[in-house]
């Protein structure tokens, strides 16, 4: 069964503290998720959002939607909140003057749009206008404060939402660095980024929430082991029983003593603080 963080623990543990959810442009509480798979909406086009596209919903999770746009591939894929304004129901852009345009790499002939578009949303399951939800105010100013946790999209693996820290910040921008993982992962973005949740969102939304990584800040294993500092004892040969002459096997090799210096780091199975 699935075991959510314990960020008052990971709190303690770090002494550390949370970033106000005033710090964000999230919901108070996250919006409910009424979106079902294989409906369609219309989003722009993540990679040129000067376009709207028609997407279809191929997961919901939390208050999330991982969106997959009609006529691209599955290599594109794509996660919204479901109150951001990037998402909106199917004829929202006509109303408001627009046409519907291909994605980015759309896999046909341009010319094969219109009859595409028409067959794309003939019989498809619309996503009802009720269940888009407004997109929450942003906060006035940068309120975040370096070493403030919070919870954070991975941008290299969108569909992850990970412990963070704040890391530095600088003007409307927070660095985000990810707990227990290298620099990697790292990014900057706009402290009312949607890609970024107050400590306990995930809980909230019924979204999974994954726990800090095992590096510490010095790259070393953030867990101690209790090393084995002793050779493996070799199997028992299983023919000795019935025939004591069979067993050919070297006698087990004498116990290895390893000495570590205090100051130096063992590699990650061995603790030499212990
Ligand atoms: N298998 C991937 C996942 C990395 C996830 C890192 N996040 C949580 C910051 C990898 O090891 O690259």
């Amino acid at each position: 069964t699935y075991q959510p963080f314990d960020w008052d623990e990971y709190l303690k543990e770090t002494n550390s503290v949370a970033a106000p959810a005033s710090c964000f442009k999230q919901a108070v509480t996250p919006p409910h998720n009424e979106f079902k798979v294989s409906m369609k909406l219309e989003a722009l086009d993540p990679r040129n959002v000067t376009s709207t596209c028609i997407a279809t919903v191929i997961t919901v999770l939390g208050s999330r939607l991982r969106l997959r746009l009609d006529g691209s591939d599955n290599k594109n894929d794509f996660w919204r909140l479901v109150d951001s304004k990037e998402i909106n129901p199917v004829g929202h852009c006509e109303k408001s003057g627009g046409m519907l345009q291909p994605p980015l790499g759309f896999r046909m002939n341009a010319s094969s749009w219109p009859m595409f578009l028409t067959k794309t949303l003939n019989g498809a399951l619309m996503a009802p206008a009720n269940i888009f939800q407004k997109e929450p105010p942003s906060p006035k100013c940068n309120l975040f404060q370096v070493g403030q946790k919070l919870e954070a999209v991975d941008k290299k693996n969108p569909q992850l939402i990970c412990c963070a820290t704040v890391g530095a910040v600088k003007n409307e921008q927070i660095h985000v660095t990810f707990d227990g993982w290298r620099g990697a992962f790292d990014y900057w973005c706009r402290y009312d980024s949607r890609d970024i949740f107050p400590v306990g969102w995930c809980a909230k939304s019924g979204h999974p929430m994954q726990p800090p990584g095992q590096k510490n800040s010095t790259g070393h294993a953030r867990y101690k082991f209790k090393p084995a500092l002793t050779a493996p004892i070799p199997p028992i040969s299983s023919t000795v029983a019935e025939s004591p002459e069979a067993d050919t096997s070297a006698p087990p090799p004498p116990p290895i003593t390893i000495q570590v210096r205090k100051s130096c780091m063992g590699g990650p199975l061995i603790d030499a603080t212990q």
